[in-house]
């Protein structure tokens, strides 16, 4: 009885850490999983600096991790914010994103780089708007530089409302 008692405890521990509910924020290199449809990796507390890298592992989606500042007067929880019309986050500071094709590692489709580095303080969302089933070769062919304008990606729910959505905070 009381073995199971501790065994159960550890594993609360255990839980926690891989969190980074601990109360120590993670620094260093984080290394987020993109999959269908959940971000996995995303710390809940992160330390100034830290630098974000993405790989999608799905096998058919492509999936985007956006990194958006929340500002610090706003209340509101992620799933709230996620509901208003586009306008009202539209002042939200976009800090990056990496665009990564099924099985591939995520790249910054404006340019050099592979990673993001948030260093102030505050809460951050991380979200997927990749539609449902769009077709990689589209997204692959914009990323590339190919086509006109932005990418017909199709009608499907972005990725965001199926659960790919995410927050952490920075600690100064
Ligand atoms: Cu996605």
């Amino acid at each position: 009885m009381k073995v199971k008692v501790l065994i159960a405890f550890g594993l609360v521990l255990i839980a926690a850490c891989g969190q980074g509910g601990g109360g120590e924020p993670v620094s260093g290199t984080i290394e987020v999983t993109g999959q269908d449809y959940e971000f996995v990796g995303v710390p809940e507390l992160v330390a100034p600096g830290a630098e974000f890298t993405f790989t999608n592992a799905s096998t058919a989606e492509v999936h985007e991790m956006i990194v958006i500042g929340i500002p610090a007067d706003e209340t509101r929880t992620l799933e709230e914010l996620l509901e208003l019309p586009e306008e009202e986050t539209a002042d939200f500071p976009f800090q990056g994103v990496l665009v990564a094709l099924p099985g591939e590692d995520g790249a910054n489709p404006e340019g050099p780089g592979s990673s993001i580095t948030i260093s102030e303080p505050g809460r951050y969302a991380v979200v997927c708007f990749i539609p449902q089933g769009a077709d990689p070769a589209v997204v692959e062919e914009a990323m590339a530089g190919g086509g006109e304008g932005p990418p017909d990606m199709g009608g499907g729910t972005p990725h965001a409302f199926l659960g790919m959505a995410a927050e952490f905070t920075v600690e100064g």
